[in-house]
């Protein structure tokens, strides 16, 4: 007996038509909806970056687990419990079957996101900031990585998130094969701020280049992702002192307090959001915001070059 991951995904009929179309889709994560920003600036944020999305010529496909089924494209209604968030999971790529089997609520974070568009034909996705390798654990490695290794999906971020350590999390999509291209930048961003001190090999300018970019990536390596790092729009960026006071506070808090795996991350935006007058809530919409319009620009750039070949 063998059951297809098509009896556990459940497309919107406008996910499923343009898909069958060959129309630009893009994927957007949940978990920053239910465990990463305060109500009501979740609900908000959810429904800005779908707009973001159409506005660049694509159709948002929010993805998220309800009663045991993997939606692709979400209603407003649902989107609304997904931010309310209550009772509902948070889900890496390894918590899918059994959150599956359980017939449980839960909200995908980038890996489960990347896996669930993977099966559903969608090859980008939007993000805030990856996960990574955390500071001070060098095992705590989010599963966001090696499913990026995995899968052929095209991860719009805004570099990985600056609770993370940047270098090390570099190095190991260094050594997992995804590459990391900066988007008109030629330095990881920072998530908070446009910039960190690490250079990066790679970098496009412009969606076209995007587009040309991740075909040629998916030629060569047709089962892998790779990640592209949009920094947050300047006039949206916090002073990096601003970000590290907050951090540093954030970080000994965890520490005390023995937060650890799946709660560390929420945990320590919720700190940075108590510290900085709720300054990084409103950078982390505006970056989640901007990686959805970028990504929806790469989409309709790549369905142009697919259409032409
Ligand atoms: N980007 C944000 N806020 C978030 C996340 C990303 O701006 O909350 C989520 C994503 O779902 C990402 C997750 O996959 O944080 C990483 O969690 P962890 O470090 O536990 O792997
Ligand atoms: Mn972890």
């Amino acid at each position: 007996m063998s059951v297809g991951v098509s009896s556990y995904l459940s497309l919107s009929p406008e996910v499923a038509s343009s898909l069958a179309d060959g129309a630009p889709v893009v994927a957007l994560e949940s978990t920053l909806l239910a465990h990463g920003l305060p109500w009501p600036d979740n609900i908000e944020v959810a429904l800005a970056s779908e707009a973001a999305v159409r506005r660049s010529g694509a159709i948002p496909a929010t993805i998220a687990v309800l009663a045991g089924q993997i939606h692709v494209g979400l209603s407003q209604k649902e989107l609304e419990r997904v931010a309310h968030g209550q009772g509902f999971f948070k889900a890496s790529a390894a918590d899918l079957g059994p959150l599956l089997a359980a017939q449980a609520d839960a909200a995908t974070t980038v890996s489960a996101t990347v896996a669930a568009a993977a099966r559903a034909g969608i090859s980008i996705m939007a993000t805030g900031g990856i996960g990574g390798v955390h500071r001070g654990d060098a095992l705590d490695v989010s599963c966001d990585l090696t499913t990026l290794a995995s899968e052929p999906v095209a991860v719009v971020s805004a570099g990985a998130k600056a609770i993370l350590d940047l270098p090390k999390t570099l190095e190991y999509l260094e050594t997992l094969g995804v590459p990391v291209v900066g988007y008109g930048t030629g330095n990881l961003p920072a998530f908070y701020t446009s910039s960190s001190e690490l250079s990066l090999m790679h970098r496009v300018d412009g969606a076209a280049a995007a587009a040309r970019l991740v075909r040629s990536h998916f030629a060569v390596h047709p089962r892998r992702g790779v990640l592209l790092c949009n920094p947050i729009p300047a006039s949206e960026a916090l002073p990096s002192e601003v970000v590290e006071r907050a951090l540093h506070a954030a970080l000994q808090a965890a520490e005390s307090l023995h937060v650890g795996g799946k709660a560390l991350t929420p945990f320590l935006l919720g700190r940075i959001a108590t510290e900085t007058g709720l300054a990084s809530v409103r950078a982390n919409r505006a970056l989640i915001i901007d990686n959805a319009r970028v990504a929806g620009e790469v989409a309709t750039a790549l369905a142009a070059l697919r259409r032409a070949a």
